[in-house]
């Protein structure tokens, strides 16, 4: 093929409106929060991932990045059950389901994986009325001890804020706590969307924007980096989207704390507000899914790496958002709980020899990383 034939391939916008967005991706300028809204409202789905295929291929070649890491939910009961209405996880106390792992059963958890060894456990779950941070640090503890080398994403800026309560202190004295225990890094939950309407419907009760954000700096402050999250595909528009993102890419001009961006698709299942919205059995799409992913990638000028949650957009729209902006698959998983609660019909955990082949099969190299995005192998 001629070198002509092969520049008239490279995918041209056909929306007019993208042209002055190409413009600006080409010359490495920010994109502005209207220009994610015509990214979200356009059908030009190919231009949109080319840019941001470009973007991404600038910071980080061919890498897709991989770890082979177990999720660990100690708990699902939660304070809040009654008005996260998208939750399909918590239970009260006493409601049918409801369950808390002691420390010893959370650490056995650990031992599930057997064909590679294990680099990261993300742990996750309810807002307890009564758990300290004590049960937090010797679970921290003791996984580190039973597996040398591990690293720990432990707590959503939602659960240090509840320990701070329980324990009537900062989020400074808790995160410290925890980090002499030996947390790594924090998991980007409970930042929903950040827009005070969206939070009124969906989480009415859940910590605000703001205290969202200002948990994580204190974290970043601390050295712990964190990764950051948005729940999309429910009532937000794409203006919500925007104003959110704005929010995670001015803290992270401040801080430079953040390691990855995930955005987290909604599933309507077995929730109040999937009941409420008649939205039973229609998870979000896939041309939502690719465009969450690649607005997070040309938006957030200022974040290495970008997430694709195979758990929620499936391994195969996972594998195609490798070539829309994507570079970071999150992991192994093991026993997911969350998502499947919700209606999510992926497995609950892929083997890392299955994660290897996702990535090559999409012309990728898979490279396995630790919590700070070290390389440690690659294929
Ligand atoms: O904050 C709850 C979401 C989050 C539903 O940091 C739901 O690497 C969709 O943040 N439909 C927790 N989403 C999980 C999370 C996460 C996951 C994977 C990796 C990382 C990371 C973080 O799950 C909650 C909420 O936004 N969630 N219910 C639901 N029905
Ligand atoms: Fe609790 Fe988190 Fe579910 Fe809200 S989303 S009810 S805080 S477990």
């Amino acid at each position: 093929m001629s070198f002509a034939v092969a520049e008239e391939l490279v995918v041209q916008p056909t929306d007019p409106r993208l042209h002055p967005i190409a413009e600006k991706v080409l010359g490495g300028e920010r994109l502005t929060k209207e220009d994610g809204v015509a990214l979200f409202e356009t059908h030009d789905l190919l231009a949109v991932g080319a840019m941001a295929d470009r973007v991404n291929r600038k910071k980080n070649g061919d890498r897709v990045f991989i770890v082979a890491n177990q999720h660990i939910n100690p708990t699902n009961v939660c304070i809040l059950r009654n008005t996260c209405v998208f939750c399909s996880y918590a239970r009260t106390p006493k409601e049918e389901g409801a369950y808390t792992m002691s420390v010893a059963e959370a650490v056995a958890e650990g031992d599930v994986i057997k064909d590679t060894p294990i680099r990261e456990f993300h742990i996750v779950g309810g807002l307890h009325p009564k758990l300290k941070v004590a049960y937090y640090a010797d679970m921290i503890r003791g996984l580190k001890e039973r597996h040398p080398g591990v690293e720990i994403k432990a707590l959503t800026a939602v659960e240090i804020a509840n320990l701070a309560r329980v324990e009537k202190t900062s989020y400074a004295d808790v995160l410290q706590r925890l980090k002499e225990a030996g947390l790594d890094t924090m998991p980007g939950g409970g930042a929903e969307v950040f827009s005070g309407e969206v939070r009124a419907t969906i989480a009415e009760r859940k910590l605000v924007a703001d205290e969202w954000l200002e948990v994580h700096r204190v974290a970043h402050g601390l050295g712990i980096r964190t990764n950051c999250t948005m729940l999309y595909g429910h009532v937000e528009t794409y203006a919500d989207r925007m104003d959110h993102l704005a929010m995670l890419r001015e803290l992270q001009d401040e801080t430079e704390g953040f390691l990855t961006y995930i955005p987290l698709a909604y599933h309507p299942d077995n929730n109040e507000l999937g009941e409420r919205l008649g939205r039973q059995g229609t998870a979000t799409t896939g041309v939502d899914d690719l465009k969450n992913l690649a607005v997070g990638r040309l938006f957030l000028d200022n974040f290495d790496h970008i997430k694709t949650h195979w758990i929620m957009n499936t391994p195969k729209v996972s594998q195609i958002a490798l070539h829309f902006g994507v570079d970071d698959l999150e992991g192994t998983v093991v026993r997911e709980k969350i998502y499947h609660e919700a209606g999510a019909h992926t497995p609950q955990g892929l083997t890392f020899q299955e994660i290897i082949r996702i990535v090559k099969d999409a012309g990728k190299r898979p490279v396995e990383r630790d919590a700070h995005y070290r390389e440690l192998r690659a294929w």
